[in-house]
C-alpha cells in the first residue's frame, strides 16, 4: 500500500514519489501497513509486564476487566505510561552520560581533541551549583562539575540532584519537597520506576503516576546536563545562518549526514571534514558537505551553522537522493530501515557506539580518546564511497530555505539586554503585560505518521505567531520549521500577528550589531535543549516575582512519537505549563489516568497535558491558556 500523503515537507514529497516509482519501501509505506493498530495497545490496557501476559483489559467488569493477576485498567494504564516516562529518561541521561564522560575524559587529560569552548558557560554553571571559581583553573573547576554530574547519576544519600536544584524555581523547589518528586539521582530514580511498576508491586495509579513525575524530573535533569556541558564543551549557540530541507544536499561534494543526537560525535566530523578538503578533491569531488538529520543536525546547526537536511519521519529520504555517501549514527530515533534503503543506493551507514548497532552496516567504535583520528576514519568512509555513486540515481529536490538558528537562553537574553540592560528578561515579560505578546510557547517532539509528517507542526505555528504569541522550538518541530523556511525573517511578513512583528521589530532595531532579522520562530536547539525552554520559562517566572504556574507560557508536541517526548511532557506539566501533545499517548484506557493527566495534575501543579488532536484546535486551547496567564497577572 502507497500512501504519498503521509507527509507534507515538499522536500520528503518529492523523493517520495521517487521512492514510490523505483520501489524502495519507506516509513511510509510501513505505517499504511501496520493499520489498523491493536487498540489495546493503543488504549494502553495491553500488559506484558510480566510473562503469564499479554493480559489485555477486554470487559467493563468480570474477570476480562482485568490482567490475570487481577490489575485493573488503571493499574495497567498508569504503569505503562510511567515506564515510557523512565525510557525517556534512561534516553536523555544517556546522552548526558556520554557528554560528562567526555568531560571527565578532558579533565582526566584523555581527551586530546576536546577543549572548554566556552568558559563563561562554565563559570555561570558552576556558581549555580556552587562549586567554587574564584582563582582556580577552568579544568579545576570543570572537574568539580564533572564530579557533581556523577553524583548526580549515582546518588544515594538524601539530598537533591544538584544540576536539578540548581536551575529550579524556589516555588517548584518547594512543591517538589512537599509532594515528594524531588528526585535525588537520575540512574535511581529509573531503576526505581522499573521496581516500582513490575509484576505485583504498586497497583495504585496516584502513587504510580507520582513516581512518574518524580522521573520526569529525572529527565529534565539529564537534559540540562547534556545542553549545559555541550555548551561548555562546543559553545554556547549564538545567532547563525544556514539553510534547511533536502536540497542542501549537494550533487558536486562529498555529503556527510550527522544523524542521531550527541555533538561528542557530531561535532569532531564537522572539525575534521573542515580539514580534509583536499582528500575529497583527490576523488573529483569539489569538497564535503556534513549535513545533519535530527537532533545532532539541530546541535550541529545551532553552533556550526551545518545545514540541516531533514528531520525524523523523512530521514530515509536523504538517502533516496542518491548523493549521500555516508550517514553516520550515534544513537536514538535512527530508523533501523536506513540500512535496508541504503542497500539500494552506494550509501554507508555506520554506527558509533557500542549500545547501537544495525545487521549489515558498518560499525567504528567511536572514542573520546581518540576521537578526531576515528573522525577521519569516518569522513574517509564517505570519501570512499562518493566514488562508487550511480549518477543515474542522483536526484536532489530543489527545496532549501534560508534561515536563522541560535538562539540559546543566553543568546535571547543578550539581545533583549540591548532594549534594558538591566532586566533583560522584562522586555519580553512587560511586553507580555502589554499585551503586545500573547505570551510565550514551547514547540518541541517529533514526527508521528498518526498524522501527515509536519502538518502539525506547521499549523499550530501559524496559529500561534498570527496570534501574537513568542515561539521558541526544538528537535523536530524546529527542523520542521526550519525545512518549510518558517524560521528566517522574511516568514515574519508574512504569518506574523502585529504585536509580534512589532516586538521582533523593537529587537532588531536595538540590535545593529545583528547580521540577519530576527526570525519568526525561534530555534532553541535539540530535544535535550528542551532545558532551554524550561530555563526561559523559570527566569520569565524570576522576573514576574511568581512562579511557572503563573507564567504565560505554553509548550506543545502537536506529533509526539518517542518516549522521550513523553518524559519532556511530564516535566512540563509538573513544572506547572499547559502542555498540548498532538497525538494520543496510550491513555485512554483508563478515564482515572487520562483525568489525572488533563485535569488533577492542574490541581496539585498548575500545570495539565491538552490532548487534541486537531492542531488549530490545539493552537486555540494554547491560546486561551495564555490569554487566562495574562490576565490573571494584569489583575
Ligand atoms: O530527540 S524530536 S523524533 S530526533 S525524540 Fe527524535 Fe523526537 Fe525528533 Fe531528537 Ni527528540
Ligand atoms: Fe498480566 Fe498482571 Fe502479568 Fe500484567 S503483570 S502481564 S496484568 S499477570
Amino acid at each position: 500500500p502507497k500512501n504519498p500523503l503521509r507527509t507534507t515537507d515538499p522536500g520528503a514529497l518529492e523523493m517520495l514519489k521517487i521512492a514510490h516509482d523505483s520501489n524502495v519501501e519507506t516509513v511510509f509505506d510501513r505505517v499504511v501497513a501496520q493499520q489498523p493498530q491493536c487498540q489495546f495497545g493503543y488504549k494502553g490496557v495491553c500488559c506484558r509486564i510480566c510473562i503469564a501476559g499479554p493480559c489485555r483489559v477486554k470487559a467493563d467488569d468480570g474477570p476480562a476487566s482485568k490482567g490475570i493477576c487481577g490489575a485493573t485498567a488503571y493499574t495497567i494504564v498508569s504503569r505503562n505510561l510511567v515506564r515510557l516516562i523512565a525510557g525517556g529518561a534512561a534516553s536523555h541521561s544517556e546522552h548526558a552520560r556520554h557528554v560528562l564522560h567526555t568531560v571527565h575524559e578532558l579533565v582526566e587529560g584523555n581527551a586530546p581533541d576536546y577543549q572548554i569552548k566556552s568558559p563563561a558557560k562554565l563559570h555561570k554553571l558552576a556558581e549555580k551549583l556552587g562549586i567554587a571559581t574564584l582563582d582556580r583553573s577552568d579544568i579545576d573547576i570543570l572537574r568539580d562539575v564533572a564530579e557533581l554530574g556523577y553524583a548526580d547519576f549515582g546518588r544515594y544519600q538524601e539530598r537533591p540532584l544538584a544540576f536539578l536544584d540548581s536551575f529550579l524555581t524556589e516555588g517548584r523547589r518547594r512543591k517538589f519537597k512537599h509532594t515528594n518528586i524531588m528526585p535525588r539521582a537520575i540512574d535511581g530514580t529509573v531503576t526505581e520506576m522499573l521496581a516500582q511498576t513490575a509484576m505485583g508491586v504498586d497497583a495504585d495509579p496516584v502513587n504510580i503516576i507520582f513516581g512518574g513525575l518524580k522521573t520526569s524530573l529525572a529527565d529534565l535533569a539529564g537534559e540540562y546536563i547534556g545542553t549545559t556541558l555541550s555548551d561548555v564543551l562546543f559553545g554556547t549557540p549564538e545567532p547563525i545562518v544556514s539553510e534547511s530541507n533536502l536540497g542542501v544536499i549537494n550533487p558536486k561534494m562529498v555529503n556527510i549526514a550527522m544523524h542521531g543526537h550527541n555533538p561528542v560525535l557530531s561535532e569532531m566530523v564537522v572539525a575534521a571534514a573542515r580539514k580534509m578538503t583536499a582528500e575529497a578533491k583527490q576523488v573529483g569531488a569539489e569538497g564535503i558537505n556534513v549535513v545533519g538529520i535530527c537532533c545532532t543536525g539541530n546541535e550541529l546547526l545551532m553552533r556550526q551553522g551545518v545545514y540541516l537536511a531533514t528531520s525524523s519521519a523523512s530521514q530515509e529520504m536523504a538517502i533516496m537522493t542518491g548523493a549521500l555517501d555516508a550517514m553516520v549514527v550515534d544513537i536514538q530515533c535512527i530508523y533501523p530501515a536506513v540500512q535496508t534503503v541504503a542497500e539500494c543506493f552506494h550509501t554507508k551507514i555506520i554506527t558509533t557506539e557500542a549500545i547501537m548497532k544495525i545487521p549489515s552496516a558498518q560499525h567504528l567504535a567511536f572514542s573520546a580518546e581518540t576521537a578526531a583520528e576515528d573522525a577521519r576514519k569516518l569522513v574517509n568512509i564517505a570519501i570512499e564511497a562518493y566514488k562508487h555513486r550511480d549518477p543515474k540515481k542522483i536526484s536532489i529536490p530543489n527545496e532549501r530555505h534560508k534561515l536563522v538558528a541560535g538562539f540559546s537562553i543566553e543568546a535571547l537574553t543578550d539581545i533583549m539586554a540591548k532594549v534594558n540592560p538591566d532586566r533583560p528578561m522584562s522586555v519580553l515579560t512587560d511586553a507580555i503585560l502589554s499585551g503586545q505578546l500573547k505570551g510565550v510557547a514551547l514547540m518541541a517532539g517529533c514526527n508521528n505518521l498518526k498524522r501527515p509528517q509536519d502538518e502539525g507542526h506547521v499549523t499550530v505555528l501559524k496559529e500561534l505567531v498570527k496570534n501574537d504569541v513568542f515561539v521558541i522550538a526544538t528537535g523536530c518541530s524546529a527542523g520542521a520549521y526550519a525545512k518549510f523556511g518558517l524560521m528566517s525573517p522574511l516568514a515574519v511578513d508574512a504569518y506574523a500577528g502585529p504585536g509580534l512583528k512589532s516586538f521582533l521589530k523593537t529587537l532588531e532595531e536595538a540590535n545593529p550589531q545583528l547580521t540577519t532579522g530576527l526570525p519568526l520562530v525561534f530555534h532553541v536547539g535539540s530535544c535535550v535543549d528542551n532545558s532551554r525552554g524550561a530555563d526561559l520559562a523559570f527566569a520569565m517566572a524570576n522576573e514576574l516575582g511568581v512562579d511557572v504556574p503563573r507564567v504565560p507560557f505554553v509548550a506543545s508536541a502537536p506529533e509526539a512519537m518517542h518516549e522521550k517526548a513523553v518524559a519532556i511532557g511530564t516535566w512540563c506539566v509538573t513544572l506547572g505549563l499547559p502542555t498540548h501533545v498532538g497525538s494520543m499517548p496510550p491513555v485512554e484506557g483508563s478515564d482515572l489516568v487520562y483525568g489525572i493527566t488533563t485535569q488533577i495534575a492542574h490541581d496539585v501543579f498548575g500545570g495539565n497535558f491538552i490532548f487534541e488532536m486537531d492542531p488549530a484546535v490545539g493552537a486555540a486551547k494554547m491560546i486561551d491558556a495564555l490569554e487566562y496567564r495574562a490576565w490573571k497577572l494584569r489583575v
